[in-house]
């Protein structure tokens, strides 16, 4: 090692040399090319210093597209994808649920890369994803088969021959959309709605250009993560306008566990909404949770 090297760099070199993971020696390396010293005789170590940084991160890269699909899109506590034929409408919804602005045409084809957006929903925050139609090339199962819901568009019913053989590893709830319903009669809209029903499926009509049916789609996304949405409150206060997000059947140990980590001991427990019998009833820690119950805690 040439000399007079920095103090820092001397600790990055300690630190990589004791770091476990590669994920710890990437960090360390990193510091490393930071704090190297830049005089002429180091120039091959730079260069060591280099290559091992790129090779280490180009594998911890491989290693990330394999579990999670595709790099840049970490997937969300609540996520859902847009599954569905080219032009069934799908970069249309991303951008009437979400703030994203996907691009949209009529020409075949046109999304070639998945997209992520963010929908609000009453202060929950649920990931959606514009895929490329599901008989590109460019179709991705991997986000398909991890993701919480898939939302299957469709122009009309015998779409969803084409579209199921993709998904048999999906395991995601599955809500099927029927777009464009501004295109149907009224009595075709009626047919269609009874072939659905009958095919106990999980549905929804929609139109991303009227947008009629929006609020009960978005509902409907939000009921399919089979989650509740519990405000929590402090005494004399208001509650939170952002809601602490729970499996169903959460119980208020539950609850308190996810806020507080177990590092304080609930005194009491206060519960309004719609599993209290009457406003702000103390309950215990097993008493289970509802969707929209506002809960107060004493430490
Ligand atoms: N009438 C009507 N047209 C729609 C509706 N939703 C989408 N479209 C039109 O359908 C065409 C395709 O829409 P996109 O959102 O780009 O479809 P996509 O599924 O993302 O298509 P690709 O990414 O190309 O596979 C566009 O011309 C949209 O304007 C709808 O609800 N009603
Ligand atoms: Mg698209």
């Amino acid at each position: 090692m040439p000399s007079n090297v920095s103090p820092e760099y001397m600790n990055a070199e300690k630190k990589y040399l004791a770091s476990k993971t590669d994920d710890e020696k990437l960090e360390a390396l990193e510091e490393m090319l930071k704090t190297m010293p830049q005089h002429k005789a180091g120039e091959a170590m730079r260069a060591n210093i280099r290559t091992r940084y790129k090779k280490l991160r180009e594998k911890l890269e491989k290693k990330k597209q394999k579990s999670s699909g595709k790099p840049g899109i970490k997937k969300s506590e609540l996520q859902a994808c847009l599954i569905g034929l080219t032009n069934s409408g799908k970069s249309s919804i991303l951008s009437s649920l979400t703030n994203a602005k996907p691009e949209i045409s009529e020409i075949k084809f046109t999304t070639k890369k998945e997209m992520l957006g963010t929908m609000d929903y009453s202060g929950v925050k649920i990931q959606i994803i514009d895929m490329p139609a599901i008989e590109s090339e460019y179709f991705d199962s991997g986000i398909a088969n991890i993701s919480d819901i898939l939302l299957i568009l469709i122009e009309k019913i015998s779409d969803l021959d084409k579209i199921m053989p993709f998904l048999v590893k999906a395991s995601g709830n599955k809500i099927i959309i029927f777009n464009k319903i501004d295109l149907l009669s009224e009595n075709e809209r009626r047919k269609t709605e009874a072939t659905l029903r009958s095919k106990k499926l999980n549905f929804i009509l929609f139109s991303s250009k009227t947008l009629e049916n929006i609020q009960e789609l978005k509902e409907k996304i939000f009921l399919g993560f089979n989650k509740i949405r519990i405000y929590t409150k402090e005494p004399h206060k208001q509650a939170d306008s952002i809601p602490v997000i729970m499996p169903q059947n959460s119980t208020i140990k539950d609850v308190a566990e996810k806020i507080f980590h177990s590092r304080v001991k609930i005194k009491e427990a206060r519960v309004t909404g719609p599993s209290s019998k009457f406003p702000n009833q103390e309950v215990g820690l097993s008493h289970i949770l509802r969707d929209k119950d506002i809960v107060e805690f004493k430490t």
